[in-house]
């Protein structure tokens, strides 16, 4: 179930509308139109051209496949990132990441010390049911994630499977902030979509345990 606000206690973001969700042990909260489209699509088309975009591979069942979209990792110097095997070591913020990274901080009222920029080239790229729930988050990790781009479908499932599964569409310019147990309970997907042909990049900030 979704209930919509519109978000009038602060100038800074006055044509943002927020969306709640009763989603059971999940604390989300959907801040849609920070950027406009057109600031949206024009950002989304400077960090396609401006990250260190990188094609990780993954072993599956004996056998390596590509990971199906590509990765960057951008942070503080002491954050570094794996998972599923993958090392990630910071790359330096860009001044786009920095002014993106600013105003996510200012809406969720959190700090991030790096990113994980994915980008999905056309429909055919995806990232599979996961949890954010990497020891190096802590136990209730705190994800803005920024999409640009192309909308895409984004799913949320309880991890116990004791729910239907929510569909949520995430537009260009749209901020998704998700806290507390939502990592350790519920688990999300982008799926692959015949119909979708155009880019979409996606940051999700976040604050790792600095590695020293
Ligand atoms: O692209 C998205 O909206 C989700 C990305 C994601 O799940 C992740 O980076 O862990």
């Amino acid at each position: 179930m979704t209930r919509s606000r519109s978000l009038s206690q602060t100038s800074l973001f006055e044509s943002t509308r927020i969306e709640e969700f009763d989603l059971p042990g999940a604390d989300i909260v959907l801040h849609r139109g920070v950027w406009d489209h057109t600031e949206g699509d024009f950002l989304c088309q400077q960090l396609i051209h401006e990250l260190e975009w990188r094609q990780d591979k993954i072993s599956m069942f004996g056998r390596v496949h590509d990971v199906p979209r590509l990765n960057a990792w951008y942070g503080d110097p002491d954050c570094s990132y794996s998972w599923s095997g993958i090392e990630m070591h910071p790359t330096e913020w860009t001044s786009n990441l920095t002014i993106i990274r600013q105003r996510v901080i200012e809406l969720a009222g959190e700090e991030f010390n790096s990113v994980l920029a994915n980008l999905y080239r056309d429909g055919a790229d995806k990232v599979d049911w996961h949890a954010d729930d990497e020891q190096v988050l802590g136990l209730t990790p705190i994800i803005a994630s920024v999409s640009l781009g192309t909308s895409r479908k984004f799913r949320m499932r309880r991890k116990d499977r004791s729910l239907t599964t929510t569909d949520i569409v995430l537009n260009s310019g749209d901020v998704l902030i998700m806290r507390g147990s939502t990592q350790q309970l519920w688990e999300h997907e982008v799926p692959r979509s015949k119909v979708v042909k155009e880019p979409r990049v996606n940051l999700t900030f976040r604050k790792v345990m600095p590695t020293g």
